[in-house]
């Protein structure tokens, strides 16, 4: 039923709440007193950092108090523990997210002014931890939130890096990259632990010995010791109940400094072994979806996993004394290939340090373990040479061919005599160069194998992991992404979420399927018109910082059209550059038509080595130039690219953002995690039906989303004929112009050859199925253009995406991974409560 919009509370409801007059003051004198005594300043002289800092790690003290409480209790419960093992974890700031679901982001806002410093600058002090690339990195911060939340003793996993992300800088519209000194200020919130310490050992080589018995053992006697140390960073879950760690490994030299050599004379040879060490947790590969393929990297991986599994081992002995009991005590979920290498570390632990038998270690590895894969491009499915795999772990090596012995052997009794079928399940691919493959060890290790979308999970079966999924029936399941909601909707866009609350009550904050209240509210004109005026704050600061950063000046009443991810040929950031031009000279052609003004803003870093994405940021750039500048389209449109695109950036351009393109080659994205975003911020999506956009359009309805191109199977139908675009591009003739336009120069004046190979992918490369999807595309943005002229439509749309958004919230996902994969209980879901009166 429909409430009077009259009686929606004005002010916020539960802010207005009066703050406890002496908490206030203690925070205050924590503050303070950090600032002296952690700092060294005194107020007066204290910079903005100086107070973010004291600021932080005031917070952190009170985080600690729960999270030991949290580790008590786990502990003494006896409780399983899911360790989630990532290369990547992108978690940006911590400040305001910690202070939220600590409950103190008021107390904190009110202490500070009372200090005399905002909260909100203070906030931007805060560097972005850039841990991980894009998505799967963000996937498990949002998932450690979110486990955090649902009060499951979980760790995360990683590798701390000394610098993150690269920096991305736009010159002349070329990206360079830069290094990402993260650190460089320190680091409030990890707490080192230099009494955790683990060897991590590498190359040598491997003796059979027998002992008294008649028993023959492997013994490896490996080449070099590297040592980990644990970092931990407190996450904190909402309404600040549980704390969880998340653990990072820096690595370092045993004997840092050869004294006899530095007396030598030979300074740098001294340290030369240290710096091998420490090169593993230098820098993050800033490679997405496209393999590392070199020995540093094959050097992180197994230095993250032995450290890990040692410590979760010992944690495990420490607390419940048997490791046969491990599976029922401790999950271990894999994210993605890169920690594929627990699979040989673990039996290599159960085996020759802890004396299991095979057959007992392996039953325990495959109930311990899982694995998620995060993408079917089999150009970015890892595989290590065997020389390098031997030189590097040469006992792990013997381990997997002996998996890889009885799992061939399996592969026999199933299909007998198919010598294809063996091949292509084998551990190592015999073709391209002999080749340990990675997802096949992650497979077979793992009691469940999971795709991250219902399409994904489903293409899974059919693509890469066919014959293994013939082999191991069942194994297979899907766990849907999701995004933390506190993060995304609460912080990211209070105005939004205050909104929310006015109809939803505050009871949404703790059950997101509250959202659902909005649907009632979808068409009443005054609800609309809030909402409307909310999205309108958000464009106002958003054009605020494309003036700042760009020098471009934005209109904020017109359409903010959203492309904000990797820059990758399957996301076909192309295929929005080549309707940008279509629209530009549509409007140049008849420019006093009523065209839906459009600003088309882009985001995201291409990986260094990827050069011809980096020849699309260029060729944005260079579109926005001419078009920007170009005064006969009276501003109908503009291009904007903003560099250096993090999750920062993202929280400011997703609540400002009207449409949201999601229009990857269908089959190709794996999920998506961006798409849910936007659309829990009310942008509506256009979009392919591909990853979660098929889950989206099911859940918001097919009219409340724009959905337009090939479907995966006549993408593959397609490819079949050939990769010749020239009979699409025959019946467009705007498609033609567009190509045209790229290949004459018209956007490079100064390089008129510049996008040729652009110019020739489109018309006879056509892989990413760019030409072929264009008109499908162009008509469904005019077709956008249309429902945004119709304004209360529009409006409606947009909120239905809100009220329908609540299934993506990652403790919906946490949940199915707890029940379905790790075992392991959660917090039981919020009941919804009668109806409390909101405000
Ligand atoms: N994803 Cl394989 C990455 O961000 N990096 C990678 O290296 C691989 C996958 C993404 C994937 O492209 C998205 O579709 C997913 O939503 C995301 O992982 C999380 O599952």
């Amino acid at each position: 039923g429909h409430l009077p919009v009259q009686s929606l509370p004005e002010k916020k409801s539960s802010q207005s709440a009066p703050l406890d007059e002496l908490a206030l003051a203690e925070i205050k004198s924590a503050i303070l007193a950090k600032l002296t005594l952690a700092i060294g300043k005194e107020a007066a002289h204290a910079t903005k950092h100086d107070w973010y800092k004291a600021s932080a790690l005031a917070l952190r003290d009170r985080i600690v108090h729960r999270w030991l409480v949290s580790e008590k209790e786990s502990y003494d419960a006896g409780r399983k523990r899911v360790y989630y093992l990532s290369l990547e974890f992108l978690i940006g700031r911590l400040f305001t997210d910690s202070l939220n679901n600590m409950g103190l982001l008021a107390q904190f806002d009110a202490a500070l002014g009372d200090l005399g410093v905002g909260l909100n600058d203070l906030r931007k002090c805060e560097p972005d931890a850039a841990l991980g690339n894009g998505g799967l990195g963000r996937l498990a911060a949002c998932f450690m939130e979110s486990m955090a939340t649902l009060e499951i003793p979980a760790y995360g996993y990683g590798i701390r890096y000394d610098y993150g992300l690269f920096r991305q800088i736009i010159n002349h519209g070329w990206q360079q990259e830069f290094p990402d000194e993260w650190l460089s200020f320190g680091n409030p919130w990890e707490l080192q632990r230099p009494e955790v310490v683990y060897q991590v050992k590498f190359g040598g080589h491997v003796d059979q010995v027998t002992d008294a018995k008649g028993y023959t053992r492997a013994v490896w006697t490996p080449g070099e010791t590297v040592q980990a140390i644990a970092y931990d960073t407190p996450i904190v879950g909402w309404r600040g109940e549980h704390v969880n760690a998340l653990r990072l490994w820096s690595a370092r030299a045993p004997d840092p400094l050869l004294i006899d050599v530095f007396n030598t004379g030979d300074y740098l040879g001294a340290t030369a072994h240290e710096a091998r060490a420490e090169a593993i947790c230098k820098f993050l590969y800033p490679n997405d979806e496209s393999p590392a393929g070199r020995e540093l990297r094959l050097r992180q991986e197994y230095f993250f996993v032995s450290a890990s599994l040692q410590d979760l081992i010992k944690r495990h002995l420490d607390s419940d004394g048997q490791i046969r009991n491990l599976a029922k005590k401790a999950a271990i979920q894999l994210n993605d290939t890169h920690p594929s290498l627990a699979v040989a570390e673990l039996m290599r632990l159960l085996v020759d340090v802890h004396g299991l038998r095979w057959d007992d270690a392996w039953q325990i590895t495959v109930a311990t373990l899982s694995y998620t894969n995060h993408t079917l491009l089999p150009e970015a499915l890892e595989t290590w040479p065997l020389d390098l795999f031997q030189r590097t772990l040469p006992r792990h090596l013997e381990i997997i061919y002996r998996i890889n012995e009885v799992h061939l052997g399996l592969a026999e009794a199933r299909s007998p005599g198919d010598i294809e079928f063996r091949a292509s399940v084998s551990l190592i691919d015999e073709k391209a160069g002999r080749r340990v493959r990675m997802g096949h060890l992650a497979f077979i290790g793992s009691h469940r194998v999971n795709g991250v979308s219902a399409m994904h999970s489903d293409l899974m079966k059919e693509t890469v992991f066919h014959d293994l999924n013939f082999l191991y029936p069942g194994r297979i399941t899907n766990k849907t992404n999701g995004i933390t909601f506190r993060r995304w909707l609460t912080l990211a866009n209070p105005g939004l979420t205050e909104l929310v609350r006015s109809v939803a009550g505050d009871e949404v904050l703790d059950d997101p399927t509250r959202l659902e209240r909005l649907e009632a509210f979808a068409g009443d004109s005054a609800f609309q018109q809030q909402f409307r005026s909310v999205k309108h704050r958000n464009k106002v600061a958003l054009a605020r910082l494309i003036g700042e950063r760009n020098n471009i000046r934005i209109d904020p009443s017109a359409l903010f059209d959203v492309q904000i991810k990797r820059i990758h040929e399957y996301k076909r950031q192309l295929l929005n550059v080549l309707e940008t031009i279509a629209l530009y000279q549509a409007i140049k052609d008849e420019p006093n038509r009523d065209w839906v003004p459009r600003v088309k803003i882009f985001a995201g870093k291409a990986a260094a080595s990827y050069r011809y994405a980096k020849l699309i940021i260029k060729l944005i750039n260079d579109v926005a130039e001419v078009v920007n500048n170009d005064a006969s389209i009276g501003g109908k449109l503009k291009v904007v690219f903003l560099a250096d695109y993090n999750v920062s950036l993202a929280e400011v351009i997703i609540p400002a953002a009207d449409l949201s393109e999601q229009i990857s080659t269908a089959g190709m994205e794996a999920s998506g995690t961006g798409n849910m975003k936007l659309a829990l911020n009310g942008a509506l999506t256009i979009g392919t039906l591909d990853g979660a956009n098929i889950e989206i359009r099911d859940l918001v309805g097919p009219k409340n989303i724009a959905i337009f191109g090939m479907e995966a199977l006549e993408v593959v139908a397609r490819r079949a004929q050939g990769l010749d675009a020239t009979d699409v591009i025959n019946r467009s003739p705007q498609l033609a112009n567009a190509i045209r336009a790229i290949d004459s120069g018209v956007f490079s004046p100064d390089d008129r050859a510049r996008f040729a190979s652009v110019a020739h992918a489109l018309r006879h490369l056509d892989h990413y199925m760019v030409s072929a999807d264009f008109d499908s595309y162009y008509e469904a943005q005019r077709g956008i253009d249309a429902r945004w002229r119709a304004g209360s439509a529009w409006t409606r749309a947009g909120i239905l995406n809100v009220a329908r958004m609540a299934w993506f919230s990652s403790d919906r996902t946490i949940r199915e991974y707890a029940e379905e994969i790790w075992n392991v209980p959660t917090k039981p879901a919020t009941q919804p409560s009668p109806a409390r009166q909101a405000g």
